[in-house]
């Protein structure tokens, strides 16, 4: 079966990325786009068609890894990474179990697609969550809202979700619906890389599969089936529209911690930033201080009671995440002094 081929443009490729390789770059190797990341290696995309390429480790365990959507340049004939260029924007999470890596899931992307349904899933604070995560990622969230067609309060749920943060905007779909689904269009233009985020069951795949045509699926080389025949979504991939644009897929991610190191959580939470600074006193904690601006808003109705608890939920996040990352710092700066202090031991009892 013939591959298709994109040139790097089609690929998303930008200025900025060509601006951080210098000729000599281009004479060792050449830029190509990560299509799948799998723990044996990588699978990228150039101009000249899609190759299997070799991630050193010291490249794999360096910063916060390389997710999918990421640029590298690819050693010639060696198909190895030699780089992994500066990213535009970057998903990224707190890897759940014990060690609280921070962990990338997506790279390079320019939309975010927030999906939640109508129904029972429909939650204002998940939604809030992941908009602080796009935020922090430094992409362009649009809240998608599934099973439209399942009854339900459509209006009232896209009238809540509008409600979250000026501007977003909110589209209602049935996602088994090609129609319906049309209505994400305007974010799929050539070349432009969009991502899924959202708990698991709530369309995220179906999406994905309804945007993907399924021979570009096939001929991309890059869907991998299990020893069982399924389709698995543990690793990340993308895939082309018919469009144009880059659509990756990602697990529902039920241990979903922010990253997020700003307590500002972007601008999610405007509206009760600009409360707080008519507080009488600039070191209000909103908790029974005198003169307190956001709690006359929750008491008028104005703000939201779990608007604001959630605001500082996510605020105790990304403080611990804060936290973590210092004594994360701290450790390896140890471990560095450690090997540095092991290795003048070994050239001395080598008499170098
Ligand atoms: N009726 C209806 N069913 C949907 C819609 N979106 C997803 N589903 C169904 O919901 C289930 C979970 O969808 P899936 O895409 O696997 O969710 P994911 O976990 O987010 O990837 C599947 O059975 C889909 O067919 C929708 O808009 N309308
Ligand atoms: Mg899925
Ligand atoms: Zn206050």
């Amino acid at each position: 079966m013939p591959f298709q081929t994109f040139s790097l443009h089609q690929l998303g490729w930008q200025p900025e990325y060509a601006r951080q390789l210098a000729l000599a770059d281009f004479e060792a190797g050449y830029p190509a786009r990560v299509m799948a990341a799998h723990r044996s290696g990588l699978m990228v995309m150039s101009s000249r068609g899609h190759d299997a390429v070799v991630l050193p480790h010291h490249l794999a365990d360096a910063g916060d890894g390389v997710a999918v959507g990421d640029w590298v340049l690819v050693e010639h004939e060696a198909g190895r990474v030699l780089r992994l260029l500066e990213r535009r924007s970057a998903l990224v999470r707190i890897a759940a179990g014990g060690d609280h890596r921070r962990q990338s899931i997506a790279a390079n992307l320019d939309v975010l697609f927030v999906v939640s349904s109508c129904n029972e899933d429909f939650n204002p604070s998940r939604l809030e969550r992941y908009l602080a995560l796009a935020a922090d990622a430094g992409v362009a969230p649009v809240i998608v809202l599934t099973k439209a067609d399942v009854g339900g309060d459509v209006a009232a749920c896209v009238a809540a979700a509008e409600q979250l943060m000026p501007g977003v905007p909110v589209i209602a779909v049935n996602a088994l619906d090609e129609a319906s689904v049309s209505q994400l269009q305007p974010w799929l233009a050539p070349g432009m890389t969009v991502a899924f985020v959202g708990s698991s069951g709530v369309g995220k795949s179906t999406l994905t599969n309804r945007l993907v045509d399924s021979a570009s699926q096939r001929a991309s080389g890059i869907r991998e089936d299990d020893a069982r025949g399924r389709h698995t979504t543990t690793a990340r991939e993308m895939f082309p529209t018919p469009s144009g644009a880059w659509v990756i897929d990602t697990p529902g991610m039920r241990e979903l911690r922010l990253a997020s190191t700003s307590l500002e959580l972007g601008s999610v939470f405007d509206d009760i930033d600009t409360l707080a600074a008519r507080c009488r006193f600039r070191d209000c904690q909103h908790d029974g201080d005198a003169g307190c601006a956001v709690e006359a808003a929750v008491a008028d109705g104005t703000l939201d009671a779990r608007r604001l608890s959630n605001y500082r939920k996510l605020q105790r996040e990304a403080s611990h995440a804060q936290q973590t990352q210092r004594e994360q710092r701290e450790r390896s700066r140890q471990f560095g002094a450690l090997t540095k202090e092991a290795m003048r031991a070994k050239r001395e009892r080598l008499g170098r």
